[in-house]
């Protein structure tokens, strides 16, 4: 037998040792911007996130609920494939149907329209916005904006044309009141704005325009329903019935698949990429794993897997390491596997982004993660106790509480994610069915989550997830000063033994 040399560890065994932060370095100059599938070198992925998490694939995680909230916040949900192609298609279809841009419609509408039909307008166009101009034209004067709350969205950059989403306002000047809807538009674009505000004479806000989305608006502005953005959606799928499950994902509008395995460095994940390179060259784009090292990550790199998740056993709800006895720490898998990446990289010149999945318990395991080399991070525990979960809340003993379970419970019973090719059924449990603390909105949680990774990332004096992965310092922490991490020697004022 081979024995690996090291003890394999995982996040709470490692701390970041702070680097120097310039002036430069505050959390509104960090960029979270990370790749999501394999591009060469000199080149950009044709898929990027803002953000770098991603929702699991799993019943009690990503439905089309998620996958929207999610995306809306620049990550990407993979809507969970353990239930029938149909029901998997239509919640792919369902988020590709809401329609997210930053339109400002050529909707016809004058103040003498009331509220309710620019409701009625917004809903049967789907339009996140809704301009009302003096004479119902884009020539008349812009009266004001009627926007959605969801209206940071997808957009594709002009000059590079790779699709990007969930841009934050990078830059915003101000437009005097007396502008044209088409004026408005021309200085967004011709300032590569996300948004324009409109200010009276005493500075004070009256409306907000937004940008739309494609170069071809800017000649055309009355030309908005060709083309709208829509929020970008991924699909888990298996290695048993992909050759049907695929084409109606793809048909739905899925942007991004994910072979859904809990050990992926096997034959039936090869084949499944092979097919799908077979069938649809390059254009779909597919994520496989999970791998714990080197050997299960140059498997699914040479395989084709445009990324590579990475872990096992690590999961909030999973007994597959008590079960089966396989698996290995999380931190030091990311690790290895990251070394591999980078090997790969170098070999090649073609970059395999990496998702560290499982195991995210506090904040900072995320910054830990990216740190140690993950591109992205895919969690299941933390979406699962947001209002968007598709699970039910619950009252237990006077605390909120949501239902979380794993995909290898006899609640869900995916065989197919534990499938070695023998009968269609789960033989065992790897999984468990559970509570977690109800924790309100994604929406603030993940603003929360983020400003703590980078708040972290300034004091390591990195701007960037690459800069980070370069030059982040980890330190190793013996037990004795994880107890010195925590509150110690104080006696907390909620404590109800007082
Ligand atoms: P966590 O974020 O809850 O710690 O972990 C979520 C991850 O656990 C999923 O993305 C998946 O890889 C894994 N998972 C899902 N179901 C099971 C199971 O039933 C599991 N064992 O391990």
């Amino acid at each position: 037998a081979f024995y690996f040399d090291t003890p394999s560890r995982t996040f709470s065994e490692y701390l970041l040792v702070p680097g120097y932060s310039s002036a430069e370095c505050v959390p509104a100059n960090v960029s979270l911007e990370t790749p999501v599938v394999k591009f060469k070198k000199g080149e950009e992925p044709e898929i990027k996130m803002y953000i770098p998490l991603v929702s699991a694939v799993m019943q009690a995680v990503s439905d089309d609920k998620m996958a929207v909230a999610l995306a809306k916040e620049g990550g990407i949900s993979f809507v969970y494939g353990s239930q029938s192609i149909e029901n998997q298609a239509a919640m792919i279809a369902r988020v590709k149907s809401h329609k997210a841009g930053f339109v400002v419609s050529d909707s016809n509408l004058t103040p003498e329209n009331t509220l309710s039909d620019i409701l009625d307008l917004k809903e049967k166009t789907g339009h996140s916005t809704v301009a009302i101009t003096d004479d119902g034209t884009s020539d008349g004067k812009l009266l004001g904006i009627v926007a959605s709350r969801d209206y940071r969205v997808s957009r594709m950059d002009p000059d590079t044309k790779v699709r990007n989403f969930m841009t934050p306002i990078e830059k915003i000047i101000f437009a005097p009141k007396d502008v044209t809807l088409k004026e408005a538009n021309n200085i967004i674009w011709d300032n590569k704005l996300n948004s324009l505000p409109i200010l009276d004479d005493e500075g004070k806000l009256l409306y907000m325009v937004f940008r739309k989305d494609y170069d071809s608006h800017k000649e055309n502005p009355n030309e908005l329903h060709d083309k709208l953005k829509r929020y970008v959606v991924g699909a888990g799928i298996n290695t048993r019935d992909y050759e049907e499950r695929i084409p109606a994902l793809l048909e739905a509008g899925a942007d991004i698949l994910c072979i859904d395995s809990s050990e992926g460095f096997s034959e039936w994940q090869s084949r499944t990429i092979a097919w799908v390179r077979e069938k649809y060259g390059e254009t779909v784009k597919i994520g496989a794993g999970n791998v714990v090292d080197r050997d299960g990550f140059r498997f699914l790199a040479e395989a084709g897997a445009d990324f590579i998740k990475v872990g096992i056993g690590g999961g909030s709800i999973c007994i597959t390491r008590e079960q089966k006895g396989i698996g290995r720490g999380q931190a030091t898998s990311i690790i290895d596997v990251a070394k591999a990446r980078d090997e790969y990289f170098e070999e090649t010149g073609i970059y395999v982004p990496i998702c560290s999945d499982g195991g995210i318990v506090y904040d900072h395991h995320i910054t830990l993660a990216l740190a140690m080399g993950s591109d992205f991070v895919m969690l299941g525990r933390y979406f699962s106790r947001f209002d968007e979960s598709p699970t039910n809340k619950v009252n237990i003993n006077g605390a909120y509480m949501k239902e979380y379970w794993g995909e290898g419970s006899a609640r869900a019973r995916n065989w197919q994610r534990y499938d070695l090719g023998g009968d269609k059924k789960l033989s065992f449990e790897e999984g468990v069915d559970s509570y977690v603390p109800y924790a309100g909105s994604l929406k603030d949680n993940v603003n929360m989550t983020l400003s703590k990774v980078k708040s972290t990332m300034c004091n390591c004096g990195s701007l960037s997830i690459p800069d980070l992965q370069k030059n982040a310092k980890l330190t190793l922490v013996s037990s004795t000063s994880i107890v010195e991490g925590g509150a110690h020697d104080v006696i907390l004022k909620d404590n109800k033994n007082l």
